[in-house]
């Protein structure tokens, strides 16, 4: 038996018992943990499935058909690392270490696995991604208002008794976060504009207009200014500019919002009585913040916890404290690090900025936005492509290299969560093939020859010092398979207070308070693209073949397209077009389509990136806006 850990980018990061029974990996959730005890998810139970599987890369490979063809030839491991050394050593040469981008992200958030690679890049000045593809926006929108996006501790969900799911779907993406909730008797509300899978388990449903949050929001504000539903003493402390926002607040016509958000006058009333009643707490999606108006409507959304007398009242990050500039070896650089922003990759590889791209725990060409622009990029463009990977994906496709990777459970490594406050253990139990991120960045250290101890310090140690510096040991992780890091959340702006006249928006050229932005004019349909219950952004999707592939839609929209149940359609805009069949339903408001994110082109000759927009939003950190999509429909 075997403390495993769930490394996939998953809220709930479940502690898991590991055992071989009859030579296959048996895994159950580990029943001592208080938060993700008890069972796995759905997709979670698929992982016995998803490391034995047959598809899995044993050997290095190398490209010799064209990009994108499933076209290697299998090479030594000795050749593998020769060739790209020597390829690393000559871009050095040529162009500048700075122009060798690791491209990685949420493949396995193992803090060894997903960070120690870096001392290797760091040692060699290359250049690293400056993460914006999920949560970005809200996180520089709670910055503004809270100088942190820390929230609450889940166990703590006790001491309240109304929690706001907005813009996110928890029965998918949370599923112990919506049982703890559930367990502690919360009442539970959701905001989205679709009616998801939670909004049809929760107590109120209010079906807001994609993309009006803030508004929304602003509006509910009002009606607790006006009817003075707020902690007044509270607020008069620990609140900056609340008197200008007041004044502000109050030009928000209830009329204007409820013809924007679709949401009627009285339920916006109504909605800040109760709020502000039972003290609610609000749980801040990462799904609905990737929008053009995202960070807004964070911002927005997030003032209502503290108009109720809530310090710090939402859910959105946990961070324990983990030195990741430790882990990663930033203090090995020998020439400033150049930051690429991770969604204008494809901006960078067209200005010649990147001409090796080592990616590793990504699966970019099934998860970027706007796939059409990005792969005929990288097919005209002069780069060396390195992919590390366990599958033969789509960005494996276009690798000039392919090395194997292993799963967790063939390797050693520690991992937080961004939802509770625990560092989990993850043992190794098995091996079936392939290296870990950790001993590829070893064995290319090796190669190029670096003496320096840092790229060769043992996984053991890396995690004593971790936890050393937490005021831990890796024995006492070892006990239980889990610890809890005490988390003291707290407002860090510089005045103290939570700025609802946000000075930090106001220096980034923004106003001070929340703006809400009316929807463009003349756009068709908007396209979201959630995430899908079986699949871990593209992981599992070659596990789980049967993965839902519709095009969702209004009865009201499909009629005015002459659209039947069932039908095959196009989906298009400028960007492109998809063929699938769709499904008819009043879940999906009018005037919305969708489909779930990131399946693998290579397995449908599609996904929904074919047609998301690849635009950035400038005002919050260059965040991904893949909800700020508009397409068109039509039966064919
Ligand atoms: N349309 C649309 N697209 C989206 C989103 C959306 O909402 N809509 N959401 C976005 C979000 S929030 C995110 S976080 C991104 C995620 O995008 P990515 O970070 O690209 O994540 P994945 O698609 O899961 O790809 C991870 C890859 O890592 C590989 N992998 C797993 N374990 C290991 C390992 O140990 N070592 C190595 N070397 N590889 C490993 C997996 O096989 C997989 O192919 O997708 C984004 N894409
Ligand atoms: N099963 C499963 N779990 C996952 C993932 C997965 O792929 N599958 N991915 C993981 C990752 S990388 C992430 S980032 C998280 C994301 O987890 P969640 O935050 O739950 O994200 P999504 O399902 O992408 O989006 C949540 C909801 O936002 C709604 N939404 C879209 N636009 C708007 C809007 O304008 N306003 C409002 N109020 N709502 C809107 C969508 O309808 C959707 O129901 O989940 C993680 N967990
Ligand atoms: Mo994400």
């Amino acid at each position: 038996m075997k403390f495993s850990a769930c490394m996939r980018d998953c809220y709930d990061t479940c502690s898991i018992i590991s055992k071989i029974e009859d030579g296959n990996l048996k895994i159950i959730g580990n029943p001592e943990h208080p938060v993700t005890s008890g069972f796995l998810c759905p997709k979670g139970n698929l992982m016995p499935k998803w490391a034995a599987s047959k598809d899995r890369l044993r050997v290095p490979l190398i490209r010799v058909g064209e990009r994108g063809v499933p076209d290697f030839k299998e090479i030594s491991w000795d050749e593998a690392l020769n060739i790209t050394i020597s390829k690393i050593k000559e871009t050095m040469k040529k162009f500048g270490s700075d122009k060798i981008l690791a491209y990685e992200f949420s493949g396995d958030r193992g803090i060894i696995n997903h960070y120690f690679p870096l001392r290797f890049f760091n040692y060699i000045n290359a250049s690293l991604l400056d993460h914006a593809i999920c949560d970005r926006a809200g996180h520089e929108a709670l910055l503004d208002i809270y100088g942190t996006s820390v929230g609450i501790d889940p166990e703590d969900l006790k001491k309240y008794k109304l929690l706001v799911y907005w813009g996110i779907n928890p029965v998918w993406t949370n599923l112990h976060g919506f049982n703890l909730a559930k367990k502690y008797g919360l009442e539970l509300w959701v905001v989205d504009p679709v009616k998801t899978a939670t909004a049809k388990r929760a107590h109120r449903h209010f079906p807001v207009k994609a993309g009006t949050d803030t508004l929304f929001a602003l509006a509910v504000a009002r009606v607790m200014v006006e009817e003075e539903l707020y902690d007044k003493e509270f607020v008069s402390k620990n609140i900056a500019g609340f008197e200008e926002f007041k004044n502000y607040v109050l030009k928000i016509s209830l009329e204007y919002a409820e013809s924007e958000t679709g949401i009627n006058k009285q339920e916006i009333v109504d909605f800040a009585r109760k709020f502000f009643e039972r003290r609610g707490i609000i749980h801040l999606g990462y799904g609905f913040q990737k929008s053009f108006e995202g960070g807004e409507a964070v911002r927005a959304i997030s003032l209502l916890p503290a108009l109720v007398g809530h310090r710090i009242g939402f859910l959105y990050d946990i961070k324990v404290g983990i030195d990741i500039n430790y882990v990663s070896g930033t203090f090995l650089r020998t020439k400033e690090m150049r930051l690429i922003p991770q969604m204008l990759l494809h901006e960078y590889l067209r200005r010649d900025e990147i001409k090796f791209l080592f990616v590793y725990n990504a699966n970019p060409l099934a998860s970027y936005p706007d796939q059409n622009k990005l792969r005929k990029i990288l097919k005209e463009k002069d780069v060396f492509i390195v992919v590390h990977e366990l599958f033969l994906t789509d960005t494996a496709l276009y690798a000039d290299i392919i090395f194997p990777a292993n799963t967790f459970f063939e390797r050693f490594d520690i991992v937080d969560s961004f939802f509770h406050p625990y560092i989990l253990l993850n043992e190794k139990i098995m091996e079936i093939a392939g290296v870990s991120n950790y001993e590829l960045s070893v064995l290319l250290a090796k190669r190029m020859g670096i003496k320096n101890e840092f790229l060769y310090q043992s996984e053991e140690r890396i995690a004593e010092n971790i936890l050393n510096k937490l005021g831990f040991s890796l024995d006492q992780l070892r006990d239980k398979g889990f610890i809890k890091i005490a988390l003291r959340p707290a407002i860090k702006t510089k005045s103290g207070k939570i700025e609802f006249y946000s000075h930090r928006a106001l220096s980034r050229g923004l106003p001070p308070f929340p703006v809400y932005r009316e929807q463009p004019e003349g756009k068709k349909l908007r396209l979201l693209s959630p995430t899908y219950q079986m699949t871990i952004s593209s992981q599992y999707h070659n596990i789980y073949k049967k993965v839902d592939t519709f095009l969702y839609m209004n009865p009201q929209d499909a009629a005015r397209r002459g659209i039947r149940e069932g039908d095959c359609v196009e989906v298009f805009n400028e960007m492109g077009k998809i063929r699938t069949k769709i499904r008819i339903t009043k879940d999906i408001p009018p005037g919305v389509v969708l489909m779930y994110k990131a399946f693998w082109p290579s397995l449908l000759g599609w996904n929904v990136n074919f047609l998301t927009n690849s635009e950035v939003n400038k005002d919050y950190g260059n965040a991904s806006v893949f909800h700020s999509t508009w397409v068109d429909v039509r039966k064919v």
